[in-house]
């Protein structure tokens, strides 16, 4: 069954690889799934066709069929738990990695998303230079005990896994900060993911689509 996944049809990081597309085709791309994108404007995204498979009016979303899924950490996990490659076979190991991709979203996410917002969205607000180091200091306490965790592993849990694309999309999304070359373990840790033959083939992937007249 062919697997169609949604992407902005100009991402406004002009094809950095930022929007979280990437991480879904990175999951496609680990498993050697092909799949086609349907791109999407932003006025298309809030219309009827599009809302009927992502309520939120928002990309990426995944459709096989009659599954139809929005969330990019639902779509990564999906894929991976049908598909080899991105999940260990050991139950335990498993129930970690996909923990990880949890940590990914929801604790390591969330500061650098109030980073995003603050610095493109609320930047002329007066209140912006004050507030601005704090979302800083308290990334970096994550990243401090992140890159606690990592230590001298290349990866979170053993061999790379889904907990290990979905924490890498997520830091990537702080290089234009700076905060990330401030753990060198970390940025190794990105480095190493980028690397990686299939997250090279995914991010080639939408930088094709930005690249278009
Ligand atoms: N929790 C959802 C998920 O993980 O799938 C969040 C989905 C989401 O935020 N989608 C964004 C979107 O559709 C694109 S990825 N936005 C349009 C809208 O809400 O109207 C976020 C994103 C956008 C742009 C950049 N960039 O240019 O650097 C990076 C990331």
């Amino acid at each position: 069954m062919t697997i169609t996944i949604s992407a902005f049809e100009r991402s406004p990081d002009g094809g950095k690889g930022l929007a979280r597309d990437t991480r879904v085709r990175w999951a496609l791309e680990e498993v050697g799934q092909p799949y086609e994108v349907r791109l999407v404007s932003f006025q298309a995204m809030k219309e009827p066709a599009h809302l009927a498979v992502h309520p939120f009016g928002q990309i990426p979303t995944y459709e096989e069929g009659a599954l139809a899924l929005f969330e990019s950490g639902a779509i990564v996990l999906h894929i991976a738990e049908r598909h080899a490659g991105l999940l260990p076979a050991d139950a335990d190991a498993r129930a970690r990695a996909i923990g990880w991709m949890f940590a990914a979203i929801n604790t390591i996410e969330p500061p650098i998303l109030e980073l995003v917002v603050a610095r493109f969205i609320e930047g002329n607000k007066p209140w912006m230079q004050e507030r601005l180091p704090l979302i800083a200091d308290r990334i970096r306490t994550r990243l401090r005990q992140l890159a606690a965790r990592l230590g001298d592993g290349a990866w979170l849990e053993g061999a790379f896994s889904a907990g290990d694309l979905m924490m890498v999309s997520v830091l990537l999304r702080l290089r234009p900060s700076g905060l990330l070359d401030e753990f060198p373990g970390l940025a190794a840790y990105v480095a190493r993911g980028e690397a990686r033959p299939a997250y090279r083939r995914a991010y080639a992937a939408q930088a094709a689509v930005a690249a278009r007249p």
